[in-house]
């Protein structure tokens, strides 16, 4: 079996399309829409919208974690656009369509923090498959797929509480190959060397590799991780890349 795994796609549709070229099955583990385009400031739901300058100066707070300011900022753009709920959604709607157009199937999926989960059955299609605190079995492997973030100053759409994240790890259970959207708590893994930021990893998802040692551990949302692989025990726990800015997926071969 050889399933090719891409996660953080943001906008990629162009790579995304290819990314199942020799492959049995796909997995995606979410973060399809780009509303900030980190390299193009221009690009994004919100660079399209309030040009790069503006782009730039909320990455700018962010950054420096000025996250109440970078909020009303933010909110004061929006106010005089309007109905700030339906434009982000329009935009993220004709991402959605271009991406799962482009995806190959059979693809298994998982959200990221910046997905709207509630869009997605307009735009699914035949051998696109959603899992979230659910297990596929592929060849001889069970398969786990927890998907979401955690909750964080910068409120991105598919934050949820640790509590449920927990739950939809503990639904998954013990299986050959854990897939999530974020990566298990370990500082190295969660340190990003360009944004110069922790982002938030999961202590359920550490422990559960600890308790059950599946073989391998799948996992994105750290763009550029300090280390992008490391061994808990028996288990081996990969971060699949920035497929925006590789276009490469990762391929993983029993
Ligand atoms: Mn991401």
């Amino acid at each position: 079996m050889r399933v090719h795994v891409v996660s953080d796609v943001h906008g990629r549709a162009d790579a995304l399309a290819r990314a199942g070229d020799g492959a049995d099955a796909l997995i995606c583990l979410g973060d399809l829409v780009l509303f900030i385009d980190y390299d193009d400031n221009s690009g994004g739901i919100f660079g399209e919208i309030f040009g790069a300058d503006n782009a730039i100066k909320l990455i700018e707070l962010r950054s420096e974690r000025r996250f109440d300011e970078a909020r009303e900022f933010s909110r004061g753009l929006w106010a005089e656009i309007g109905d700030r709920q339906s434009v982000i959604e329009a935009a993220v709607r004709r991402q959605y369509a271009e991406l799962f157009t482009a995806m190959p199937t059979p693809a298994y999926v998982t959200y990221g923090n910046v997905d709207i989960p509630p869009l997605w059955p307009d735009y699914l299609h035949d051998g696109i498959r959603v899992l979230d605190g659910e297990t596929v079995t592929l060849g001889d492997r069970s398969f786990g797929f927890v998907g979401g973030g955690l909750q964080t100053p910068m409120r991105t759409p598919y934050e949820i509480s640790d509590e449920d994240y927990a739950a939809k790890v503990a639904a998954v259970g013990a299986v050959d190959v854990l897939c999530c959207h974020i990566p298990p708590d370990i500082p190295e893994l969660l340190y990003d060397v360009v944004a110069r930021r922790m982002e938030r990893g999961s202590s359920a998802v550490l422990d559960a590799i600890r308790d059950t040692q599946p073989d391998v551990a799948l996992f994105g949302h750290v763009h550029q991780p300090l280390a992008s692989r490391t061994r808990i025990g028996r288990t081996e726990c990969i971060n699949v890349g920035h497929f925006r800015g590789t276009g490469t997926p990762y391929a993983l071969i029993w």
